[in-house]
């Protein structure tokens, strides 16, 4: 039996490629716990039809946030990577949930407000609603003791801990309660023309956002046409310099080298070569990641086969815990 802790994590299909803000939020952090860790990762295509989308889109995306988070590093010999919607038991487990979970206590999801708000209150669907319900599902299908997130999505594991403890008061201990895992140092990395608001793919403009799979001399110009702030420090200060400290948190984050050293190595240069600095590390490590997720796509049919592959280990987890849940709360068995 496998002994070390649990962690679970999904990313959700919703662009062509991830950004910079998945890969240092999330993605890196999956990479480095698949050995210490027994890690489940998932591509949560449920979660991407919230929102209006289209089908072959939605088909030509998860394949392609399957083949970054292999180019990226998640190795499946090491960790199970599989695709959400291939694990019916999301579906069912979030039924179940729901019936435990307030109107009220749904409501107030601040992710399903601004979205909510984004798309118009009537267009937004019950599914867009439920999305943490699933997100809950999601985790605890696996007994998840870690869940590596950035920081946007703290809410949704304090409502996932509710539900386990809710379950289990009324039920009998069954469901494991799950800790987020945050980075302090990359909890969330800024849209590049709007430095207070988060990266993001659905509400960034292509100039705040840099993707892993863009092209080198795009990233370049995109990051020297960042946002930074009057003066001409380079020094943290989130109130007054959020477009510097952005970037500084970027390059301590790609370097290793802490922000106040890189504020000591850049004293008294100007934005412009601490800009290139910067352009250079993204660069750097967006450029292997790219090259590999090409070559992975260029394969559909063996990427396919690793994702078949990570369902039935996936399958044989959640099956279990389904199976628990539902004797638990009166279901019949079904012999
Ligand atoms: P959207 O903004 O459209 O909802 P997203 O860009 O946040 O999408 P997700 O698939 O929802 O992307 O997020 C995947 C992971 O990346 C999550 O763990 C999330 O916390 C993390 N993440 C997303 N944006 C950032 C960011 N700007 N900084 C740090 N982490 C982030
Ligand atoms: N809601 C998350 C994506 C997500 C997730 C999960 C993250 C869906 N299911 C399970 C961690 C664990 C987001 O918007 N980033």
């Amino acid at each position: 039996m496998d002994r070390r802790p649990r962690v679970l994590s999904g990313i959700q299909p919703t662009a062509a490629s991830f950004h910079l803000g998945n890969y240092l939020g999330a993605v890196r952090q999956w990479v480095e716990m698949q050995d210490a860790y027994d890690a489940f990762y998932c591509v949560v295509d449920l979660h991407a039809i919230t929102v209006e989308y289209s089908p072959a889109e939605l088909r030509r995306r998860t394949r392609r946030a399957a083949a970054q988070l292999l180019a990226a590093g998640l190795d499946p010999e090491r960790c199970t990577v599989f695709v959400q919607s291939h694990v019916p038991q999301h579906t069912e487990l979030t039924w179940m949930l729901q019936c435990l979970t307030g109107m009220g206590e749904a409501s107030r999801m601040t992710q399903f407000k601004d979205k909510s708000q984004r798309y118009g209150e009537s267009a937004a669907s019950v599914g867009l609603l439920t999305y943490p319900i699933l997100q809950a599902a999601d985790i605890l299908l696996y007994h998840a003791d870690y869940v590596p997130v950035g920081v946007d999505q703290k809410q949704h594991l304090e409502l996932t801990r509710d539900l386990a403890q809710r379950f289990n008061h009324r039920f009998g201990e069954t469901l494991t309660l799950p800790n987020p895992y945050i980075m302090q140092a990359v909890q969330k990395i800024t849209d590049l023309q709007e430095p207070t608001a988060k990266m993001s793919k659905s509400s960034s403009s292509p100039g705040g956002i840099l993707d892993v799979l863009e092209e080198p001399s795009s990233l370049r110009k995109k990051i020297m046409r960042a946002v930074t702030d009057t003066g001409t420090e380079i020094k943290a200060d989130e109130e007054n310099k959020p477009g510097v400290t952005n970037l500084l948190q970027i390059l301590s984050a790609l370097s290793g080298t802490s922000v106040p050293d890189l504020e000591k190595r850049y004293e008294g240069q100007g934005y412009g070569t601490f800009k290139k600095d910067v352009a250079e590390a993204v660069v750097e490590a967006f450029a292997p990641i790219r090259e590999r997720t090409e070559k992975l796509l260029a394969d559909e049919a063996e990427l396919d086969r690793l994702l078949v592959e990570g369902a039935v280990r996936a399958r044989a987890v959640a099956a279990e815990t389904v199976a628990v849940v539902k004797d638990r709360m009166g279901f019949l068995p079904q012999g």
